[in-house]
């Protein structure tokens, strides 16, 4: 069981101004912030950043709307952090998320679903190296 997680706030809740609330959630549940940027993803970025999901349908889909404004990217940590993220944040899905979750709450569609949080301990630290240093946790 790892301690850490890794999320994005996506383009959409970003350009809903819905990045504060999202952030209030998150802490107020528990994670502390160990470090956090706003930045932009190119389209090949977010392709490199997406790489398992190049086969799926929705792969050019995903990676234009990651691309099509800014991002609040994250790293987390709280006891059983991926885990307790991903009933955070509700199912893929916002129409089938539970009530509260930040999905249900901020997302506008299974596409533009408002957050990221990571699958396993192993991609959270992956996510986690791929936007942050060293210099840059605390
Ligand atoms: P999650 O983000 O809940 O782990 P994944 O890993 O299945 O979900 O999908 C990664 C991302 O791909 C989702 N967050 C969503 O933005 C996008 N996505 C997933 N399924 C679809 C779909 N059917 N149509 C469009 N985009 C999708």
């Amino acid at each position: 069981m790892s301690n850490r997680t890794f999320t994005m706030i996506k383009p959409d809740a970003m350009a809903d101004g819905h990045a504060g609330a999202i952030l209030d959630q998150i802490i107020k549940a528990g994670f502390k912030i160990v470090a956090m940027k706003q930045t932009r993803l190119s389209i090949e970025k977010a392709g490199d950043f997406y790489a398992v999901h190049k086969e799926r349908p929705f792969f050019g889909e995903l990676t234009e709307f990651m691309s099509s404004g800014p991002i609040v990217a994250a790293i987390l940590e709280k006891e059983n952090a991926v885990a307790d993220f991903r009933t955070l944040i509700g199912a893929t899905n916002p129409a089938n998320a539970e009530e509260g979750t930040i999905r249900k709450r901020f997302a506008r569609s299974v596409g533009e679903n408002a957050v990221h949080g990571s699958d396993s301990d192993e991609n959270a630290a992956i996510e986690g190296n791929f936007f942050f240093s060293a210099f840059e946790r605390f």
